[in-house]
């Protein structure tokens, strides 16, 4: 969260709005009446608004609500639910620039790829539509004469949809969307630093005439609104986008009351370079991969493995990239990579530049925040390359989520291998090769949830899943219809029109049935 604190007499200059909850179908302040303030990470002067800083007291009543709505929402035939959602794309592709701009300026996306956010979610919007039509069953043969099985999903119940501040458009929309076209209501509680966009969002459900009840929204901190929404007895399904260790703790939440969870956790992801690659094309995929959001992604390029032979050719090229990346505020046509969302990023990120140095990696170029003329106004890091990285290091193994990346050699496939899956996480990486044999061999062998082949470690698209292995989450999938396995039960039906009580695995109906 974006603390006051960090802003000389922000709360003076509170200019703008002040927003609200949205509980059952009313913008609501917090019971407690706290608030908290939506800063411009390019621009830390700017205050976009204040937010309120709810409770349990605000996210018992949402759920209340929710589970009410969720009484007649469960009934609304899907493919008219997905109607709304058919609405809330159209209203999405009006609102586009609109959205986008809050997008760059409340969390310093620069706008190309602020678009970018808003598009996958009106993407993800005329995907989810079309499932309203689907929501695919199957059926299958019974054992027994006369009867018949078929098995249907059916919507789960009140879903806690807690979303991170990367992709405040896309990520909400990966969760929303499939959760409401299901028949299920919502209480969503979004990152505290993308507020704006999440109550934007909202806003388009309203004007796309989703009715009261079925969507609320709860500002707040993870510990005050997060944490008891996902304990709330009355929540059947937790989805969780954010950090490992939020993950963990919100899985043993849910455990030990038996409860659903979908966690979309860190990555540690790669891009490898055989000595065959393009090496033009390595070198934007890298660029694209390590700075995009300004590294802030959970499938940034963190590691980059190089083949020894063609290593000085691709840091040269690479290096001349990343000199001449402009930094800058986000909303500015030219700028390449923004600021970090917030002060705690930055000193996160400047405490692995020493860890770095510490386990003597060689710092290439970076390596600093950003301080004089104009950045001093934001929350800017240096674009950040180490070199002499090995796979043990800390800087190899842990998600930094910042500008910084870290090159990693090797001399045979086998150890381009052993490197790419030597982190804890497994949700991206990627191969530059012409070769098809070395291709095919990295899409068996290594452990990410997704892979490119001669593309970088970024481009999820909305039907297709996302995730990944390992501790990159708890084995679910986002994106693509997979996602119905978070938010529909499978209801198994079976009809015995026999007119007689018939025994399963104990009547005969053998071939052999007849003769007896
Ligand atoms: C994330 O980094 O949290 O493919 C999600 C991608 C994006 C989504 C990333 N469209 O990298």
């Amino acid at each position: 969260m974006k603390k006051a604190s960090m802003v000389e007499g922000a709360r003076r200059n509170v200019k703008n709005k002040t927003y609200c909850n949205f509980i059952g179908g009313k913008w609501v302040p917090a019971v407690s009446s706290r608030g908290f303030l939506d800063i411009n990470p390019s621009d830390k002067s700017e205050i976009i608004g204040e937010f309120p800083d709810s409770d349990s007291n605000d996210v018992n009543e949402a759920i209340r609500v929710a589970k009410e709505s969720y009484k007649f929402w469960k009934k609304v035939p899907a493919p008219k639910r997905a109607e709304v959602l058919f609405k809330v794309g159209e209203i999405l592709k009006q609102k586009k620039e609109e959205l986008s701009t809050v997008v760059s300026t409340e969390l310093g996306k620069v706008m190309r790829e602020a678009r970018g956010d808003v598009q996958e979610a009106i993407d993800t919007a005329y995907h989810h539509a079309g499932e309203g039509r689907r929501l695919f069953g199957f059926t299958t043969p019974s054992e027994l004469q006369n009867k018949m099985a078929f098995v249907l999903r059916h919507p789960v119940g009140v879903c806690g949809l807690i979303t991170p501040w990367n992709f405040p458009v896309a990520i909400p929309s990966w969760k929303l969307f499939p959760a409401i076209v299901a028949g299920n209501t919502v209480v969503f509680k979004p990152a505290s630093d993308t507020p704006l966009c999440a109550t934007m969002l909202v806003e388009i459900f309203q004007e796309a005439g989703l009715p009261d009840g079925v969507l609320n929204l709860v500002h707040g901190k993870g510990s005050s609104v997060g944490r008891p929404l996902a304990s709330h007895p009355d929540v059947s399904v937790v989805s969780f986008t954010g950090s490992a260790d939020v993950g963990r703790e919100i899985n043993e939440i849910c455990g030990k009351r038996l409860k659903r969870v979908s966690c979309e956790l860190g990555g540690k992801n790669a891009e490898v370079v055989m000595e065959d690659a393009d090496l033009d094309l390595a070198v934007e995929g890298a660029i694209w991969g390590a700075f995009g959001t300004t590294g802030q992604r959970c499938t940034a390029t963190s590691r980059i493995i190089l083949h020894k032979k063609i290593k000085n050719q691709f840091l040269n090229r690479f290096l001349d990239r990343v000199s001449k990346l402009k930094i800058g505020n986000a909303l500015k046509p030219e700028t390449d990579v923004g600021p970090v969302i917030n002060a705690q990023r930055l000193e996160s990120i400047q405490r692995y530049i020493e860890i770095g140095e510490e386990e003597g990696a060689k710092l290439l170029v970076g390596g600093k925040p950003l301080t004089n003329g104009n950045y001093g106004k934001g929350f800017y890091f240096a674009p950040t390359v180490f070199d002499n990285v090995n796979k043990e290091m800390r800087l190899a193994q842990e998600e930094i989520f910042g500008p910084v990346t870290s090159v990693i050699t090797f001399e045979t496939p086998d150890e381009a291998i052993d490197i790419l899956n030597s982190t804890a996480y497994g949700l991206s990486s990627s191969i530059y090769t012409r070769d098809v044999n070395k291709a095919f061999r990295y899409i068996e062998e290594s452990e990410h949830g997704v892979c490119y082949v001669n593309a970088s470690t970024i481009g999820a698209e909305a039907h297709l899943p996302f995730g990944g292995y390992k501790n990159t989450g708890n084995g679910h999938r986002e994106g693509s219809h997979q996602i119905y396995e978070i938010f529909t039960e499978w209801k198994t039906v079976v009809v015995d029109y026999s007119g007689k009580l018939q025994k399963a695995q104990m009547d005969d109906v053998s071939l052999n049935s007849k003769k007896k």
